[in-house]
């Protein structure tokens, strides 16, 4: 006499707890040849449940593993860290947020692109430190294919390679990132700067007229701030915090450039985006403290507003 198909279920289920992908496939399979065979009724449905369950199994398998190399976007803006290996990409990201990661003297510490959020001027963006983009990416050498399109969907780019190393270690990147037609807001940061002398800081200015050169150090508080202000300027966002009643709020709002009042008013909520009369202004945008404006005065970065309705 088999147990009962309900008390039969609540073992099923126990058994599945915590197994996924292939894990959760076997253990259904094994759960089905000790099944009584019945064709009909409650074990011939539950059958059937299971066969279902490891269908989805598989689907939910394969979205998982074709998802894992995309990366959830995250805060006001998402900026790519790409170079050639063991240059301090991570040891970056260690540095300006509150992430644990592997960190190694050793190339390809870093296996996929892994994200870390980091406040700038109290404004949550995303770094993402891509891996392994090497030459031939654009024909998919590497994976190079799912990597740059991360980099497509990133706002901007942070091209890393050693301070004191060869220039021309990053120009396969910034090939393979050139021929998939990938043009980013983007600076070069020469990492491990305290490893290297300046003049190896003018050398990859030469080699890279293009891009501004930012020398970075995770032991030096400094140049990480540099970091984030130059990263902060890639992102084509102005910081604004709002005024009510006399208190300025801590957390600025994030908005693009050129926003005006009517937006920083309809980035708070669309009904008062539609009723905003104006706003009084303090900061970079105003000719005097509390200068009140209309509705389409264009605000900078680090006013601070109060909206009038
Ligand atoms: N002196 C010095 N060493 C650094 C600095 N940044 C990173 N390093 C060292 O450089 C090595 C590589 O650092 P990672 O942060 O793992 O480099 P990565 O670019 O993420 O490397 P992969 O993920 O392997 O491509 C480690 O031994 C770090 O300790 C720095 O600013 N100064
Ligand atoms: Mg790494």
């Amino acid at each position: 006499m088999p147990m009962p198909h309900r008390t039969y279920k609540q073992v099923i289920k126990r058994r599945l707890v915590g197994k996924e992908g292939s894990e959760r496939t076997r253990e259904l399979r094994v759960i089905l040849t000790e099944l009584p065979n019945y064709k009909n009724g409650p074990y011939a449905d539950l059958r059937k449940s299971l066969l279902a369950e490891i269908e989805d199994t598989r689907v939910r398998a394969k979205a998982v593993h074709r998802d894992s190399i995309a990366v959830r976007r995250e805060g006001a803006a998402q900026i790519a860290l790409v170079g050639p290996p063991n240059v301090g990409k991570s040891s970056i990201l260690q540095a300006v947020s509150e992430i644990q990661i592997k960190t190694g003297d050793y190339a390809f510490t870093t296996l996929r692109p892994t994200p870390a959020l980091t406040r700038i001027g109290g404004v949550l963006v995303q770094l993402v430190e891509i891996p392994g983009l090497i030459e031939g990416a654009t024909e998919d050498r590497g994976g190079g294919r799912a990597l740059l399109g991360v980099l497509r969907f990133a706002d901007a780019i942070v091209y890393c390679t050693r301070a004191d190393g060869d220039p021309e270690a990053l120009r396969p990147v910034v090939h393979e990132v050139e021929l998939a037609e990938i043009d980013k807001p983007a600076f070069l940061a020469a990492t491990r700067a305290d490893e290297a002398d300046p003049a190896a800081i003018s050398r990859l200015r030469a080699a890279y007229p293009d891009l501004e050169v930012i020398a970075v150090s995770v032991l030096d508080e400094r140049s990480l701030a540099a970091f984030r202000n130059a990263a902060w300027a890639l992102t084509g966002l102005i910081r604004v915090r709002l005024r009510s009643n006399g208190r300025t709020d801590e957390e600025p709002l994030a908005l693009g450039v050129g926003s005006s009042v009517a937006d920083v008013a309809d980035s708070i909520h669309h009904d008062l985006g539609a009723r905003v009369d104006g706003a009084r202004i303090w900061g970079p945008s105003a000719r005097f403290e509390g200068q009140r404006v209309g509705r389409e005065h264009p605000v900078r970065d680090g006013d601070v507003v109060e909206i009038l309705t």
